[in-house]
């Protein structure tokens, strides 16, 4: 082992996961007040409501594993306070940059405002909204509130957003909410790491497999022989093999380097939020995450979810959510009959966790669960339906190296997969920029859209969890009219390069996804990778469709598992250049981005 990936120094693993109880700013602030998170209560000192809002980006030392670490803050705030806003009003807000000029994480910085429509030079993405803000500059932004919900706002500059710098939005609708409620809290899930991110995007790049430390053993390998035959377990772990990836693989970062947060606050120090039995309670739920898809559940609640992406949903019944980075869900709980209930939100990889307590009064705690065993992915999870997974027979599988790209067929580890047959109705086609490409290591054959999959890790496990299929939105399609057009755009990386992109094209060589003003048109995304990609379109709504075509929830975040599939409509309504990328953040840095541009 050439580095110390076992070994975290002083640090115990526990310490690591769970972090310090009072982590947070290292100064003499201490953590926020607990009651600041109370959105119907009267002391929140870390609210800003109103029309006029004055923010500063600052550095600010925080302290969350027992190490302090230079944090990029919003008024000195870790997460940004919360920004309540009323629609129909108009906002002005002035972000000042206040960065030190030592600063690590830059000399400019910017804000962007998750999922809201606004004019293109408010949108706050540098080098395509606007310039970006400079050391000692203020950027007035001004726009229209034009929608009600839930939302989160956070930098675009460089990585930024890993240090600390995004908070929630919460805008109050103009017409009365669908669903009552007594109490409302925000839950912003984030993951906080004492690295400095250009280095860890660095390590990224050199090393891409560091946090996997759970690669599959021997003691694993004999009891897949045991399980599936000798046969089978080879031809698995060949495949496997040649897709230079362990079916382990779920994050490329997780909890080996990040400590969750929830509202700021480490499981140890425990964010509260306080209830009367039989109350209604409001969980605004918000992914605030560089990198972490987490899985939500409070043990002993029920939670109906009654928005997602800030859009009402018809509501629906779950016992556990998946959320991935860049969306929220608005879910509707109401406790009794216990003292306290564990908030429990484990990253998809299954190495951490942050937990938070419902409680009737503070300090109370409820058993906190174990992080569900890690999942096993499967060639099936990645649109290779039929083969690998489960013990199949993969003899049927052909190496012998044809023309892949004239074949229709797909391709993984630059090796031909002629010959397999998976009786999925026709092979998925893939863009020709893709074949032979050094920055794409895998193609999907049968992807699908998998809307009523709970996903790796969820199905089976004996609880009801929410998939995209239970997701309707309240209204009928905002637009009405059918897709002019369709554009495919595909997934696209290199697990061991690092490097991500659409169309095998990083942002840096691709032109422009040209879109005409007023049109309705189709984007259909296919997976051809083995990770999950939440893929956020600034601007424009994304309404997300079933199977057959028709409009099904409207969101702006749409996330992409292995394998999958899906479409949905966008109506060009917003003039401007736009940014539109997978919200992992060191993917998107690493050129899974396109620009957007909408002209008459
Ligand atoms: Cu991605």
């Amino acid at each position: 082992m050439s580095m110390d990936r076992f070994d975290r120094g002083t640090l115990s693993r526990r310490r690591f996961v769970q972090g310090l109880a009072a982590g947070g700013a290292a100064a003499a602030l201490g953590p926020w007040p607990k009651n600041s998170w109370a959105l119907s209560g009267s002391d929140n000192t870390n609210i800003l409501s109103g029309t006029r809002f004055d923010l500063a980006v600052g550095e600010t030392p925080m302290n969350f594993t027992g190490r302090t670490r230079p944090a990029i803050t919003v008024n000195g705030s870790l997460p940004a306070p919360i920004l309540r806003w009323k629609e129909g009003t108009t906002v002005d807000l002035f972000v000042s940059n206040r960065l030190p000029p030592n600063s690590i994480h830059g000399h400019q910085t910017s804000i962007h405002w998750h999922g809201i429509l606004l004019p293109a030079n408010m949108d706050g993405v540098p080098g395509m909204s606007f310039d970006g803000i400079h050391r000692g500059e203020t950027y007035h932004y001004h726009f229209d509130v034009r929608q009600g919900g839930t939302y989160w706002y956070h930098s675009h500059s460089g990585f930024q957003e890993q240090a600390g710098m995004y908070g929630a939005l919460i805008i109050d609708p103009l017409e009365p909410e669908p669903f009552r409620y007594d109490r409302d809290y925000v839950v912003l899930l984030s993951d906080w790491t004492d690295l400095d991110p250009v280095a860890l995007f660095a390590r990224l790049k050199k090393m891409s497999d560091y946090d996997n430390l759970s690669k599959q053993t021997v003691g694993d390998f004999f009891d897949d022989v045991g399980r599936h035959g000798l046969s089978a377990t080879l031809q698995d772990r060949k495949m496997w093999g040649e897709m230079r990836m362990t079916p382990t693989d779920l994050s490329d970062v997780n909890g080996n380097t990040y400590t969750y947060l929830m509202n700021g606050t480490t499981a140890l120090g425990n964010w509260t939020g306080l209830f009367r039995s039989g109350e209604k309670v409001r969980l605004r739920v918000i992914n605030g995450s560089a990198m972490t898809h987490f899985d939500v559940r409070i043990p002993g609640l029920k939670m109906t979810v009654v928005a997602a992406d800030g859009q009402y949903v018809h509501p629906v019944t779950v016992d556990e959510f998946r959320i991935a980075v860049a969306e929220t869900f608005d879910v509707i709980v109401e406790p009794s009959g216990q003292d306290a209930f564990t908030i429990f939100a484990q990253d998809l990889g299954r190495t951490g966790y942050v937990s938070g307590t419902l409680a009737v009064r503070e300090g109370l705690r409820a058993p906190v669960p174990a992080v569900d065993p890690r999942p096993i992915l499967t060639m099936k999870d990645m649109g290779h339906g039929g083969m690998g997974g489960g013990g199949h027979d993969m003899s049927a599988m052909d190496h012998s190296g044809h023309d892949m790209a004239a074949m229709g067929a797909a391709s993984m580890g630059g090796q031909d997969m002629a010959g397999m047959d998976h009786g999925a109705g026709g092979m998925q086609q893939h863009p020709a920029s893709e074949t032979g490409n050094p920055l794409v290591d895998m193609q999907t054959m049968a992807p699908a859209p998998n809307l009523a999959d709970p996903g790796i890790g969820l199905r089976d496990n004996g609880r009801r969890v929410l998939t995209y299929a239970d997701l309707k939105s309240t209204f009928a399609d905002p637009d009405g009219r059918e897709p002019g057009r369709t554009i495919e755009l595909h997934l696209t990386g290199h697990m061991e390069r690092f490097a991500w992109s659409f169309d095998g094209l990083k942002f840096s060589d691709a032109e422009p996804l040209r879109l005409n003003y007023g049109e309705r048109m189709r984007i259909v995304l296919v997976n051809d990778t083995m990770m999950s990609h939440p893929i956020h379109l600034h601007g424009m709504w994304s309404d997300l469709e079933d199977e057959q075509g028709n409009f099904l929830v409207r969101k702006h975040t749409i996330d992409m598992p292995p394998g999958s599939k899906r479409s949905y409509r966008v109506r060009a309504d917003a003039l401007g250049r736009w940014a539109y990328h997978c919200h992992l953040l060191y993917h998107m840095e690493a050129g899974m981005f396109r620009e957007v541009s909408v002209k008459e």
